[in-house]
């Protein structure tokens, strides 16, 4: 696979977590080429070890385990957790407690960059028709929203406090294409996604940082001016897709939360009890 970024910069060790999963999967090839050894993490079934990789399946709830999982670490991907909106116990443990047990164990650890796979779903409660920035008030949309709204402020923590530096992403809708008019505005390619992890990585001086995890799209609802110092700079642009999104998705009920807000149809998601 050929990299669309231009200056690799190695890491000795690195680990990514949630290395099984949608995202995990598109960016443990791409990591290995950055690194000389590659740590990846799941709960889910991670196939065989390529070389230079290291398999480590770890609960992210579980503290002791997560201690030794950072343990000679250079830099961490977080993707690990739940990644949709889902009942509260369910995120309360794999989203909030496993955050938590990672920054702790990157503090013990002496891991001195982090970069979080915050979501979108942050801001989700902000109206499709505004455009906003990092610094807007947080507007969680749903158990999710707000247990990545939770991975920000540790992340803020630990550097205020410990040094550890973060860049969150708030990523949008990292699939092979837009799948509905939402994503002509949240999308964020492949491609896109791994310049925009390797500008987490490398930026120099990042402390907490947060960036909008979305392509070149002509229909935009976040402005990433704050972010500019971690130089991503996207490639890709759903414009391509919109006449085929459009022509699948032909109407629009204007009454539906879900086109409403940012967040989409996790506006409306739950509860589930
Ligand atoms: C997310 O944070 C989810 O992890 C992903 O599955 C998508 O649904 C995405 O947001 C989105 O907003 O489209």
């Amino acid at each position: 696979m050929t990299s669309p970024h231009p200056s690799p910069l190695r890491f000795r060790r690195l680990l990514l977590t949630g290395a099984a999963g949608g995202l995990g999967r598109v960016l443990r090839p791409r990591l290995k080429s950055r690194c000389d050894v590659l740590r990846v993490s799941d709960i889910a079934e991670l196939g065989t070890a390529a070389p230079g990789e290291e398999l480590q399946p770890v609960r992210l709830e579980d503290r002791a385990a997560m201690r030794a999982l950072l343990e000679g670490v250079d830099a961490v991907v977080h993707l690990g957790g739940v990644s949709t909106e889902q009942p509260f116990d369910l995120i309360l443990q794999a989203n909030i407690v496993g955050a938590f047990n990672l920054y702790e164990a990157a503090r013990v650890q002496g891991v001195r960059r982090i970069v979080f796979a915050s979501s979108n779903h942050v801001t989700g409660f902000y109206r499709q028709d505004e455009v906003i920035d990092a610094r807007a008030p947080v507007r969680p949309d749903g158990h999710y929203g707000l247990s990545k709204a939770y991975g920000e402020n540790l992340a803020q923590f630990y550097w205020d406090r410990h040094g550890i530096e973060t860049v969150s992403l708030r990523i949008g809708s990292s699939f092979p294409e837009p799948k509905d008019r939402r994503m002509l505005a949240t999308w964020l390619s492949y491609d896109d996604l791994e310049r925009l992890v390797v500008s987490a990585l490398t930026a120099p001086g990042v402390g907490h940082s947060i960036v909008y995890g979305m392509s070149a799209n002509t229909t935009s609802w976040w402005d990433n001016t704050a972010a500019r110092h971690l130089g991503y700079a996207p490639q890709d642009s759903s414009e391509p897709f919109r006449a085929a999104v459009e022509a699948r998705q032909p109407l629009i009920d204007r009454d539906d939360p879900a086109t409403q807000y940012q967040g989409g149809a996790f506006v409306r998601t739950g509860p589930f009890d």
